[in-house]
């Protein structure tokens, strides 16, 4: 199977984050990538390339240009102004009613955030933008003909909306793909986002389309990260309502569970009848991830893609979360040989 792997990845690497009130080493490290591309290798899962620079415009089909020009001038506008050299963090953020404009550097990091996973590093810009590409690129070889492209995109996007940063995501790389390969409303996408945490990011940006179809399994909102959405009730709204389907799932889910769960996400993108699928695939789902909380085994992730592949539409996998390093590439490459055994 093609896979698109970019090394500027490792150009945004964060000191910490803030998790549970404690800062802690940033989970969402470069040696997740590196290790997911080494065992790729060592299983002769390939050929390998590095993504093709799509430009600017198919990012901002996406995200607001506003945003877009924030994510590439914080760091510098931060440390010009004395703020920590490792990397912009928000300590404060606009709510409704205390929102009104203010030109002090300390207000900019919580500008277009929504927590304080995100930090922004002098690399961060470079490295999205970098997996953005990774994501378009895959794209671009399905519609070219190719059946299943793994995107080992870093970091990861499904959290990022089109003008908010967030958990570990900067710019919606299973968005913009699947925007792309929309195609103005030509082709039907679905998007079937796998990762533990609901995919607020990817929810919001398609909430209100009917052309691209968002179906998400996760630990429910009520217990899990990010809390605030992910609620079965969400289901779209205007033209885009229907569109988009939501499986908030309890603590422990263990694979016969989340088998059963995936039947009917399935049955709803079979019924959509889509042109591409987008598979938001994380492994946080796995039970040794330290943040997930699920409980899920290697073996099974074969049997999720060959179950996304027997769909027989093209599939663009595209990697969000998972942070149990040790087995994230056994992970990936049971997804990836169930997606390619699966048709
Ligand atoms: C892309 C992605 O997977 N982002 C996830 C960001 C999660 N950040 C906060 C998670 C807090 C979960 N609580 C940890 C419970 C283990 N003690
Ligand atoms: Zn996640």
């Amino acid at each position: 199977m093609l896979v698109v792997y970019a090394p500027q990845h490792a150009l945004h690497d964060p000191p910490r984050e803030f998790l549970e009130g404690r800062f802690a080493p940033y989970a969402e490290a470069p040696a997740r990538a590196e290790i997911i591309l080494r065992t790729l290798e060592a299983a002769s899962i390939g050929p390998l390339i590095t993504p093709d620079d799509h430009g600017l415009a198919p990012v901002l089909a996406v995200h607001t240009p506003d945003y877009v020009d924030h994510l590439r001038t914080l760091y510098g506008r931060w440390t010009a102004a004395g703020g920590a050299p490792d990397a912009a963090f928000p300590a404060a953020f606009p709510r409704p009613g205390l929102d009104r404009a203010s030109r002090a550097p300390w207000a900019l990091p919580g500008l277009y955030s929504f927590d304080m996973s995100a930090p922004v590093t002098a690399g961060t810009y470079t490295a999205a933008l970098a997996a953005a590409h990774c994501a378009l690129t895959g794209a671009a070889r399905l519609q070219a003909g190719e059946r299943a492209v793994y995107a080992l995109c870093r970091p990861p996007g499904h959290h990022a909306a089109a003008d908010l940063m967030g958990g570990y995501c900067y710019l919606n790389n299973a968005a913009i793909a699947a925007h792309y390969l929309a195609a103005d409303g030509a082709r039907r996408v679905a998007i079937l986002d796998i990762d533990v945490h609901a995919g607020n990011g990817t929810q919001a940006i398609f909430y209100a389309r009917a052309d691209v179809l968002f179906v998400s399994l996760h630990g429910a909102p009520d217990w899990e990260y990010p809390y605030f959405s992910g609620y079965a009730d969400q289901r779209g709204a205007g033209a885009g309502l229907g569109f988009t389907v939501n499986f908030p799932l309890e603590k422990g889910v263990d694979d016969a569970r989340y088998l059963s769960v995936l039947a009917a996400a399935l049955a709803h993108i079979r019924a959509f009848a889509p042109d591409y699928v987008v598979l938001s695939a994380g492994f946080d789902t796995f039970h040794a991830d330290p943040l997930g909380q699920f409980r899920l085994t290697t073996p099974v992730y074969g049997e999720i893609g060959a179950r996304v592949a027997a769909l027989g539409v093209p599939v663009l996998a595209v990697q969000e979360g998972g942070y149990a390093r040790d087995a994230l590439g056994e992970n990936a490459v049971s997804l990836l040989r169930g997606l390619e055994a699966g048709r």
